[in-house]
């Protein structure tokens, strides 16, 4: 079966060449299944979902890590560094993001893959944009099922990247295992605030940058946190959130990083909790697409296109409260049937 690719047959794979390549952890073929799993072509996605049937057997045995934080804090500079030492250990990594200015501006994560230029060229690394275009809903269901399709090509480490961004937190947080947080020396700013939620959905905050001038202030910010975080709630139950320090220009602390992921996998998987949360997450995700879905064909159903720009019209020139045009739709539609109307 092996070098049976040619470029004659780089067009059309079937899909026992994707598991086959997959499962070989094949890099080309896994990424041309995730290039498979973000389009949006009808075909495309019978498909891909033909694939994660199959492959989803295989998936499921890595650390799933979210990384987040302002930009400029260190991420891509953090998850090289963490992602060589962990290549070098006979790890492999996964690298993914999830970025919503990537639908707007196609892949701005793009130069980051040249900036972590080292990992990138790692034998035991694989490093993959966010996915643009579309809805961040969507941006995620794609990436949810990239981690899969990565852990059934054997990578064990799997980091999505985010950016500091209220929506794409929450997100990338329902959907890993362990939750990081990235801050600078100085940046109490988010225990205030707005700020604080991204504090509450960490594992563990990293102060980077925590070199040079900047070391003092670091260990400064580190007491901050560490009497803060007993005022606010844990991320996991019965998990400490942990605040480190760290450079990682000068590649220090990415080590005990690593160590406090691990105890925290060991813990909460005797616990149960790592697989309770795996279980709830999967939930969440399933009937979120529910909701996605009915709303879909709800709003692409004829009858409702049709009412919908004359009550508008009554809302905006106040002959209906917009409670009562809701009503009104309602009553409208209730002999429709809106499943599996196209
Ligand atoms: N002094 C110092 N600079 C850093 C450190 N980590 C990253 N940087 C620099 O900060 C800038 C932004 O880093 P980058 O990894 O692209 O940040 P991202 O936007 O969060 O992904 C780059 O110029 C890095 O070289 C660090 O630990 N110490
Ligand atoms: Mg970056």
């Amino acid at each position: 079966m092996k070098g049976k690719r040619t470029t004659k047959n780089v067009k059309n794979l079937t899909i026992d060449d994707y598991v086959e390549g997959i499962l070989n952890s094949d890099i080309t073929i896994l990424s041309r299944a995730i290039t498979l799993v973000e389009s949006n072509l009808p075909e495309h996605n019978k498909l891909a979902q033909e694939l994660l049937s199959r492959i989803i057997p295989y998936a499921g045995n890595s650390i799933r890590v979210g990384i987040t934080g302002s930009p400029g804090v260190g991420k891509s500079t953090f998850i090289e560094q963490l992602g060589l030492y962990l290549c070098e250990k006979g790890h492999k990594v996964a690298v993914l993001a999830v970025d919503p200015s990537s639908t707007i501006s196609r892949g701005s994560i793009l130069g980051d893959k040249t900036r972590m230029g080292r990992l990138a060229n790692h034998p035991n690394a694989f490093i993959r944009p966010s996915p643009s275009g579309g809805v961040l809903g969507g941006v995620a269901r794609k990436t949810r099922e990239s981690i899969l399709l990565c852990e059934a090509a054997g990578f064990d480490v799997v980091f999505v990247e985010t950016v500091g961004v209220g929506q794409s937190e929450v997100l990338v947080r329902s959907m890993v295992d362990f939750f990081l947080l990235l801050i600078l020396p100085g940046g109490g700013d988010e225990l205030q605030g707005f700020k604080k939620g991204s504090v509450e959905l960490a594992d563990a905050i990293v102060i980077n940058k925590a070199d040079g001038d900047n070391l003092n202030l670091a260990k400064i910010t580190q007491r901050e946190y560490q009497q803060a975080i007993h005022y606010l709630s844990n991320a996991t139950e019965s998990w400490e959130t942990k605040i480190l320090l760290a450079s990682a220009l000068n590649n220090v602390g990415i080590k005990e990083v690593w160590e406090i992921i691990q105890e925290f996998k060991e813990k909460t998987t005797e616990s149960g909790i790592f697989q309770v949360r795996r279980r709830e997450q999967t939930l969440e995700w399933f009937y979120s697409l529910i909701k996605e879905t009915l709303l879909n064909s709800f709003f692409q159903h004829p009858k409702v296109a049709n009412i919908l720009p004359e009550l508008e019209e009554k809302i905006f020139t106040g002959k209906l409260t917009p409670t009562l045009a809701v009503e009104q739709l309602m009553n409208e539609v209730k002999n429709e049937n809106f499943i599996g109307n196209k």
